[in-house]
């Protein structure tokens, strides 16, 4: 399988996230990629795309202001990382405000994503290894894994949010179809629901989307992943959220995976993208269901048996004695 890694990747280095009413060490550190990048061995540096791609996935101010959101948070006298603390939901004006906390508010959705130094160009690196992967399938390679971090799921076309600042998936869909793909089809498997990819392709049917994912109800990101969320307009019938209960085991994420991968068949996608967590993992310190190693494997395996050329992206993940084992699992059955 080509790999694809670049240790700039590494210059984020979030210090700390909102958890649950006090602030918490970030659970979205550099080491996680580190730790994957060495279990698997070797891996091709990602081919520089430029912002072009990306702008294709995302809108123009919020790239803007990712570039300099950290050095306006330093200019307003701030130490650490970039974090907002209010965000303008219901009513709110619809002005350009300057003030860098405006900014962050309006850019974001939650107090988990810091905005570090090192962040635009951590994000911007993880999506030009999901566009190599995607340039590689496209020259003929079966699969390819982009070893993405941080993750892009959680971030729409003008919002970053649960780790995520720009969604790697979504652009590397975005630029199949570019160069000539009608369909694509994502299938998200990480604990959480993919909420940004899920925004971004809400009312489009060149794109599928499938979630397996903790039900909202019970887990973040709350507002999005009800099953009833089905697409919009032209895009409606083109959004699957499979929402699981907490504890779920492979017997029976394996039932609902059969399920998702039914509709993505039918659905005859010239590629498949796959939003990789394994965040799915027994002991993963932020998730709870109940996957081992070796259910990866039949997982990735099971996937596969469609035949469907496949680019895989790196999403969440946070158990470190476990993650590099459960990618090496995952794209083994591959
Ligand atoms: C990112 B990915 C706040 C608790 C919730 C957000 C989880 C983001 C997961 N500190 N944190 O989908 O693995
Ligand atoms: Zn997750």
């Amino acid at each position: 399988m080509k790999i694809f890694y670049s240790d700039k990747t590494l210059a984020h280095r979030p210090i700390q996230e909102l958890h649950n009413g006090s602030f918490a060490p970030a659970a979205e550190i550099p080491r996680r990629a580190e730790i994957i990048a060495d279990a698997l061995g070797q891996s091709e540096t990602p081919k520089d795309f430029g912002w072009d791609p990306i702008f294709r996935t995302h809108d123009g101010g919020y790239v803007a202001f990712l570039k300099r959101a950290h050095a306006d948070w330093r200019a307003a006298g701030r130490s650490g990382d970039a974090m907002p603390y209010v965000f303008p939901i219901r009513r709110r004006r619809p002005v350009e405000l300057s003030r860098i906390d405006a900014e962050l508010g309006r850019y974001s959705f939650d107090c988990g994503t810091p905005v570090t130094e090192g962040a635009c160009q951590a994000a911007y690196w993880s999506a030009q290894s999901a566009l190599s992967g995607a340039q590689a399938i496209r020259d003929g390679a079966e699969n390819a894994f982009a070893l993405c971090r941080p993750p892009g799921h959680h971030s729409g076309q003008d919002y970053m949010g649960g780790y995520s600042y720009l969604n790697s998936a979504a652009i590397a869909a975005d630029f199949l179809l570019g160069k000539g793909a009608k369909k694509i089809a994502i299938l998200d498997v990480d604990y959480h629901h993919g909420n940004g990819t899920q925004d971004i392709f809400y009312e489009r049917s060149d794109v599928l989307f499938v979630s397996l994912h903790a039900d909202p109800k019970t887990d973040y990101p709350f507002y999005w992943g009800h099953a009833d969320e089905a697409g919009d307009g032209p895009g409606k019938g083109f959004n699957v959220n499979l929402p699981m209960a907490r504890g779920t085991d492979w017997e029976s994420y394996r039932r609902v995976l059969e399920s998702g991968l039914e509709k993505i068949s039918r659905y005859e996608p010239d590629y498949l993208i796959i939003s990789y967590g394994a965040d799915t993992f027994i002991d993963d310190p932020i998730s709870y269901f109940n996957l081992t190693t070796p259910d990866y494997t039949a997982m990735a395996k099971q996937i596969a048996a469609m035949g469907i050329t496949s680019l895989i992206c790196m999403e969440g993940g946070y158990d470190l004695p476990s993650v590099g084992n459960n990618v090496k699992a995952f794209l083994a059955g591959f």
